[in-house]
């Protein structure tokens, strides 16, 4: 079967910005008027089709990426809709590593905002070509130059207009086209019908003034346009789409676009851009995967008829279908039936059904192509991250990177019954949900859940209450500390019981020390020499090092960075047992870490408080009695903006605390930077509490 798209005529892009810039917004209007819907979903009244959950409507914020489908002008747009909010930072990393091209949308009022920085970041973490969209031109305060001026100085990005926006008596009625020199100007509500005029006279000198600026920055990478810039010479619209595109495609420039979602005005020019300047599949630097039998990289193929290559980068929990497996194909085919090789776990499986997702609507279809994005029914081992492929040509794809969760709440089933419902919900939840983790502590009896913010808890227990009907009772939030040790040592662990009958005999030397650098979680080497330990038993050593890592011994915390390397031991011919070696590795890593200067970490929140000057000095000073380190403090228009890195113990509540020292008129946003050790005088008193609370 051959495929509908072209793939020069495919494209995979994102939709990203800081929190209610208005991505949900546009998506919608790209849904209307590529007529995928034929009426405007809205995020105000709980009916946009991309917010598909009851949670994202309640809220009215976007909580899970939804992907989509639609065709603008002979082009195939597969539309993923990110959550601006950071508790949810993870569907965005996800998403930008699997799209080739992105739209940043910006709130035209607020300019550049934290979150914008941080979406920047990650696209350009993963190399992915954008566009820029500066929404809400219609509100009061809106400043498109301003924006631009702010992508400079705040993202370093080379970002030049190719419009401007026409505004009559405050409202936006169409844009200038610095391309084709001419105005869109729209005639109806909906945002349907314009018409394409010369541009004012009045606003020739302006966009004259625009144009030669988009000129200077192009005339660098297109001879074409710098000799005819400096000759003199007209320069036409395709010269300077083709110069635009292959600068966009490169990462050197982005374009930066104008108009108001809500009020249906600059969504068709903007698709126009999506076309012409983002890439298609074709445009992209080839991914690069290891093949696992030789350790080499190889370049993969984009096209059909190479072998099947796929990134699966979501997991979604259907009530009807069962597990949804979302798909990146990289390169080849699939059709439903097919079996394929997961390269990361070394398994087979079978591929029942293919589905093309609208948000949460399901499309059944029998292929899918090289470049697409689909989902899959049937696979059950699979987990996000993973690559499949075909099995005579296995290869590993880059492995994703997921954020550490910083807060923590323990949670509770009601009664017995909901005591097994609860464990599978969890269990679905963290297979969704990479950010998500849950642990039982079998001390307690407490099964503790984490994730990146209250937030993104609140989601979770809410969905657990609803979705799976689970009663269950929820504790305080915590700040999710860690634990790790600051020495190298030696340790032994020794299990042996041998008085009558079958004894156990388990005995383990382990070398113990903080890796290089941070971030590397536990990591078990083994070095056993002369078979020691015989092979069949370092498994089992292995996972008595990883399970009692789950809760260190300062506060039962869980253990991080930590090498673990096995180097001696011994067993017994009878007594020896996995049980006896798991037993003995777990008591060589506990008693190593008490005795390698274990210090416990926490969370520091990278933040920023913008506040009028009147109230600078009380935040500022509030902030220092936090423990907080200001990093730069800087001015926007009559605003002050703190930057600062600060535990996030000491901002639980932050909202209330600013709103009462400056009257209301202070804002904050914050997302988790890094884990740092706890000072010694804090530590002891976070241990003891933790202590006596379990
Ligand atoms: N005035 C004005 N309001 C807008 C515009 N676009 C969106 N909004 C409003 O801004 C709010 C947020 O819009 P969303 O589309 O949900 O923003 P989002 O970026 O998807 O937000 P998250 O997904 O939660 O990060 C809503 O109340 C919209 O009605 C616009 O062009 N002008
Ligand atoms: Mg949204």
């Amino acid at each position: 079967m051959d495929r509908k798209d072209p793939l020069d005529k495919i494209r995979n892009i994102g939709i990203v910005a800081h929190i209610d810039a208005g991505k949900t917004t546009t998506t919608e209007r790209v849904l209307f008027y590529t007529g995928r819907t034929y009426k405007i979903g809205e995020v105000d009244e709980g009916t946009a089709t991309m917010d598909w959950m009851v949670q994202e409507q309640e809220r009215g914020i976007t909580i899970t990426a939804a992907a989509t489908t639609c065709h603008w002008k002979n082009c195939r747009i597969n539309v993923i809709d990110t959550p601006g909010h950071v508790d949810f930072t993870v569907e965005v990393e996800r998403s930008l590593k699997v799209l080739d091209g992105a739209v940043v949308v910006f709130d035209a009022v607020n300019g550049v905002e934290p979150q914008s920085e941080t979406v920047w970041r990650q696209a350009d973490r993963y190399n992915v070509p954008r566009i820029a969209f500066v929404n809400k031109m219609d509100r009061p305060g809106a400043d498109f130059d301003e924006t631009i001026n702010q992508m400079y100085t705040r993202l370093s990005a080379n970002a030049s207009a190719v419009q401007l926006p026409v505004l009559e008596d405050g409202s936006l009625v169409g844009m200038i086209d610095l391309v084709e020199q001419k105005m869109i100007k729209y005639k109806d509500d909906l945002g349907k019908e314009f018409e394409i005029l010369p541009i004012p006279q009045e606003m020739l000198p302006r966009s004259n003034k625009a144009r030669l600026l988009l000129l200077d920055k192009l005339s660098t990478v297109s001879e074409h346009i710098m000799e005819d810039f400096v000759s003199g010479k007209p320069i036409g619209p395709q010269l300077l789409r083709e110069a635009i595109r292959k600068m966009v495609l490169k990462n050197h420039f982005v374009p930066v676009f104008c108009g108001s979602s809500l009020k249906n005005r600059g969504i068709q020019p903007l698709l126009d851009g999506v076309y012409e300047y983002l890439p298609s599949p074709l445009d992209v630097p080839a991914v690069k995967g290891m093949n696992p039998d030789t350790g080499e990289y190889e370049e993969l193929t984009v096209s059909d008829s190479a072998p099947f290559c796929a990134l699966c980068f979501k997991i979604v929990t259907d009530p009807y279908v069962g597990k949804l497996h979302y798909l990146r194909i990289y390169s080849g085919k699939v059709t439903p039936g097919a079996y394929i090789y997961n390269a990361s776990q070394r398994e087979r499986e079978r591929i029942t059904k293919l589905i093309q997702m609208h948000a949460n609507r399901q499309e059944v279809i029998d292929i899918a192509f090289c470049g697409d994005i689909a989902a899959a029914v049937g696979l059950k081992e699979v987990k996000t991250g993973d690559t499949l492929c075909e099995e005579k040509s296995p290869i590993l794809l880059e492995a994703m990177h997921f954020p550490e969760p910083v807060i923590s709440q323990a949670i509770e089933p009601k009664t017995k019954s909901d005591q097994d419902k609860l464990g599978l919900a969890l269990h679905k939840m963290e297979e969704e949900d990479p950010s998500f983790r849950v642990a039982y502590n079998h001390e307690t009896g407490q099964t503790i859940i984490s994730g990146m913010g209250q937030l993104h808890l609140d989601v979770i227990i809410d969905r657990i209450l609803r979705e799976f009907n689970v009663e269950a009772n929820v504790g305080q939030p915590q700040v999710a500390y860690r634990e790790t040790l600051t020495k190298k040592i030696t340790s032994t662990g020794k299990f042996i019981q041998q008085s009558g009958g079958r004894g156990q005999y388990g005995h383990v030397v382990v070398e113990m020390g903080p890796p290089d650098e941070p971030g590397k979680g536990i990591v078990f080497e083994d070095k056993i020499k002369g078979g020691a330990i015989p092979r069949e038993f370092i498994p089992a050593v292995k996972k008595g090092i990883i399970d009692s890592a789950k809760s260190g011994v300062l506060g039962g915390y869980p253990v991080t960075d930590v090498i673990v390397t096995l180097v001696d031991g011994s067993f017994h011919e009878v007594d020896s047992s996995e049980l006896a070696f798991q037993m003995a590795a777990s008591l060589a890593f506990k008693d190593g870490l008490r005795k390698a200067s274990p210090v416990l970490l926490e969370p520091i929140m990278d933040m920023e408080v913008t506040v009028p000057e009147e109230f600078m000095g009380t935040v500022v000073g509030d902030l220092n009695s936090r423990r907080a380190k200001i990093a730069t403090m800087s001015q926007r228009k009559n605003l002050r903006i703190i930057k600062a890195f600060v535990p996030l113990s000491e901002i639980f509540n932050y909202a209330t605390v600013l709103r009462s020292i400056t009257q209301g008129r202070a804002s904050y946003t914050m997302e988790p930077s890094f884990y740092q050790e706890v000072p010694l005088h804090i530590a002891g008193k976070i241990a003891v509490r933790a202590t006596s609370s379990r």
